[in-house]
């Protein structure tokens, strides 16, 4: 696409690459030894272990690494974290601080030169700061002046349409409450989310199914299930303390399939850090390992559902759950008519594994009763991102595995209140009935029309159509497609504004006039007029429950997500019938505005401080499949990839390190994989290297290849890994320029940034 050089894109550098032995498991005394570094280099020890004593604590604040549950009954003290959630504390309660002397010594300019990992060393943000337009540098800008620049740039825009409000995934339910509601009575409903780029396709195929955009699992679930499938997902790095529910599943005579390209090493073998006898011996975990071409789990899918159905036929009812499948299912003739038109060996051949291997793990499931699959980003950002999840909900049916104990569906969330924040409204497609109970709650008429996701934001940022970018948290430059149009895009806009705890490339790719507010982290105090508040966030699993920060604020300037909606609110509409400040003053007063608008919240104050908190209403969960369109669980037909590699092309997948949050880089090693002190590499088979007449770490260019349009990253390292023929992996943020903006899922419209097919060169 853009030929031109800009400096968007992390730096093309190398850092020093070191290739080290995979380890055989994951965890272990070597996670604990991780943990303490980034703590003390970061944080601090005695602080650090202050930290870490309060993290998934019911007194304690919300670990702001990943979605998964905390056990509903006893929490070890000091256990309920993992290395990953360590570093994302490390991360937030840095010692580092970027203050307005940092703005005044570094130019913008200068700092879009690092790379992400330099950029978010530089610490935490301490004060509000404006780039004026034209100026190379941030200021200081007070708080009044920032939220009155902001409502004059919104009001002088000719339709509200013009402006974009981003939110990322850590923003707790008081805040995104809050922000929905000032920007629908502002008069939009462009509210991209983070969503859109993760698990929008679950959401999707999950609505359509079985009525309800949610898994259906509890973690006790894990303690009953005879088999756990996990397909696309990599927790040893991602979610760790799933690897102690898997360990439950095993413990109590469970089975577990792991489906995916990469033998990642947490799914293998886990040494349970919360306990001391196991650091030194592995647990086994995954029985059968089926390593599947990527894109191709459709196929794999539809093989081991005609396996089934060969099984049922030659002795019927041995396999499908009839009465479930009779009660409360629609779709089946028309479902089962069409997987008959495939041909079993072509499927397994798209796969790309030995057709044993597909038999025993459709032998393994033919077998048990009660199975749950969990996902993620594997199975979501591909162009048929939803049929797979789709398929995966038509093996669950047919075995009557959703809506019983130790079943169902379990997409697995990444941000910490990713789930939360749609549920309190920020959805660019909001139902009516949402809209309706704004309306009668808050005296206004709310926008009909759908709004931006993210990709389509940035098109309409692109085209000039939107001229204002606000963003609730997040990353937007570093976490989305097509790097370089992004740019483009947010340059072309008049005002940026980000709502941010740390430093990060967004702040440096801007509009004509950028401003950054810095807010609380979770670990932090928050004081407001009637006293210290807590805010509530939800899990994967639709716990809603309350997270209290315990440490002084960083700096005496920061306010509260909450606070900062109320000040842009305040200095944005003009006929609002919200008292803003005074929900700011109380946060109980923004919870009984929830539960008056939002259902499932009854007595939201009252169930919120009960240790724990209150599980949300979730139909499937219960078997009710009454939500969707025909009121019953749905039979879908799906189809397999029709992605076509030409000669001398790769699929790849753009994928997460073990040191990484998303676009914040704790570090440069990927320890479970074996790579050290490097991210610009691409992983390879070694068969395709050699005939790619490639050498392990050559440097390489990497061009992707989109409807006649090309997009080139240059200088990564090539690394032999053990990953299916024709497939290749690259790490996120580094390879996004490479992600075509337009190549999405049908549907969701979710970034297919697992999907994107390119040709190597050697670099020149
Ligand atoms: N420490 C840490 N924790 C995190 C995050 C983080 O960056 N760091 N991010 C958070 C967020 S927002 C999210 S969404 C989650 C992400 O959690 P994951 O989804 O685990 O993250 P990815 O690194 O994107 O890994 C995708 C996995 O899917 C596999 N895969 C890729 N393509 C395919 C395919 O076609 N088929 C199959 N079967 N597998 C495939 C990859 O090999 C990899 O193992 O983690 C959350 N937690
Ligand atoms: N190629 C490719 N692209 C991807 C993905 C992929 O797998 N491959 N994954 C996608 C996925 S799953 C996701 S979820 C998105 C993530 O997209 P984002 O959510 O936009 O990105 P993050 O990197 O999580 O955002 C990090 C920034 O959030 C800010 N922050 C941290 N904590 C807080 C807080 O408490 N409050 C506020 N206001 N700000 C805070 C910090 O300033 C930090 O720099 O990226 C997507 N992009
Ligand atoms: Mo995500």
């Amino acid at each position: 696409m853009s030929k031109k050089k800009t400096v968007a894109q992390p730096p093309e550098k190398f850092t020093g690459i070191q290739l080290t032995k995979v380890p055989a498991s994951a965890a272990g005394i070597k996670a604990i030894r991780s943990t303490f570094k980034h703590i003390k280099e970061e944080v601090g020890i005695v602080k650090g272990i202050g930290l870490l004593s309060k993290i998934n604590q019911k007194d304690g604040f919300d670990c702001p690494g990943c979605a998964w549950p905390d056990p509903d009954a006893k929490r070890a003290f000091l256990a309920e974290y993992c290395e990953n959630g360590a570093k994302a504390i490390a991360e937030e309660a840095t010692k580092n601080r970027v203050s307005p002397l940092f703005f005044a010594s570094h130019s913008v300019a200068e700092l879009a030169k690092l790379s992400d990992y330099e950029i978010g060393k530089k610490g935490r943000i301490t004060h509000p700061v404006l780039l004026k337009p034209g100026s190379s540098h941030y200021e200081k800008i007070s708080w009044q002046d920032a939220f009155d620049l902001i409502g004059r740039e919104l009001n002088a825009l000719s339709s509200p349409n013009e402006a974009i409000f981003y939110t990322s995934g850590r923003t707790s339910n008081e805040a995104a409450f809050l922000y929905q509601l000032f920007v629908r009575q502002f008069g939009t409903n462009n509210l991209p989310d983070c969503s859109n780029m993760c698990h929008e396709s679950s959401g999707a195929a999950l609505s359509e199914t079985l009525g309800i955009g949610k898994g259906s699992v509890t973690l006790d679930d894990f303690n009953h299930a005879d088999l756990v499938i996990v397909m696309g997902q990599n927790p040893g790095t991602n979610h760790p303390r799933m690897l102690s529910a898997l360990a439950d599943t095993k413990k109590n005579g469970g089975k577990i399939i792991t489906v995916n390209p990469l033998p990642e090493v947490g799914l293998l073998e886990f040494r349970n850090p919360q306990k001391p006898l196991k650091w030194f011996s592995g647990e086994q975990l995954t029985d059968i390992f089926l390593q599947v071409k990527i894109n191709e789990d459709v196929s794999l899918l539809k093989a081991i559902l005609l396996l089934l159905i060969a099984k049922e036929e030659a002795n019927p009812g041995s396999i499908f759950d009839h009465d479930f499948i009779t009660q409360k299912t629609q779709g089946l003739d028309q479902f089962l008519a069409d997987l008959k038109r495939y041909d079993l060996d072509e499927l397994i051949e798209n796969t790309g594994l030995d057709k044993s291997a597909v038999i025993e793990a459709a032998n393994l499931i033919a077998t048990s009763k009660k199975i749950i699959i969990c996902w993620a980003m594997g199975l979501t950002q591909h162009k048929n991102a939803v049929d797979n999840i789709r398929e995966i909900v038509n093996l669950l049916l047919l075995k009557g595995s959703i809506g019983k104990k130790g079943a169902g569906t379990c997409p697995v969330r990444g941000h910490s209140n990713v789930q939360g924040d749609r549920t309190m409204g920020i959805w660019e497609k909001p139902k009516d009935s949402f809209l309706d109970a704004l309306e009668k709650e808050f005296k206004f008429n709310a926008p009909r029309d759908h709004g931006y996701d993210v990709v389509d934001a940035i098109e309409a940022m692109h085209s000039k159509k939107a001229k204002v970018f606000i963003a609730m948290g997040g990353n937007f430059i570093s976490a989305t497609p097509d790097t370089e149009v992004t740019a483009e895009a947010l340059q072309n806009c008049e005002l940026t504004v980000h709502i941010s705890t740390k430093l990060n490339r967004s702040h440096v790719i801007h509009g004509r006039q950028a401003l950054i507010l810095p807010c609380l982290g979770r670990s932090e105090k928050d004081a407001q007029e009637s006293g210290e508040q807590f805010v509530s966030v939800e899990n994967s699993m639709g716990v809603v429950h309350q997270s209290t920060g315990h440490l002084a604020p960083l700096s005496e300037e920061l306010l509260s997500e909450p606070a900062i909606v109320a000040g842009i609110a305040e200095a944005t509409l003009q006929n609002s019938k919200v008292v803003w400040s005074r929900l700011v003053s109380n946060y109980d007063f923004i919870r009984d505005k929830i539960e008056a608008t939002i259902p499932g919240f009854d007595n939201y104050n009252e169930r919120v401080r009960k240790k724990g908190g209150f599980y949300l209403p979730n139909n499937s969960r219960k078997g009710d499949f009454a939500p969707t369109y025909t009121g019953k669980a749905n039979f879908t037909i799906n189809a397999i990839s029709d992605v076509k590699l030409e000669k001398n092309q790769f699929i790849m997948m753009t994928i997460r390190t073990h040191d990484q949050y998303n676009t914040t880089i704790y570090g440069l090693n990927d320890r479970y994989r074996g790579v050290l002190n490097e991210r610009r590499i691409v992983f390879m088979n070694a068969q395709d290297m050699t005939e790619q007449g490639l050498q392990k770490l050559d440097t390489v260019d990497l061009i992707s290849h989109f409807n006649e349009t090309q997009r080139v990253a240059k200088k990564f390292l090539v690394v032999p890994y053990s990953i299916p023929r024709q497939c290749t992996a690259t790490y996120f943020p580094e390879a996004n320029v490479l992600v075509p903006l337009k190549s999405v899922a049908h549907t969701s419209n979710t970034p297919a940034s697992k999907t994107v097919v390119i040709s190597i060169e050697k670099s020149k």
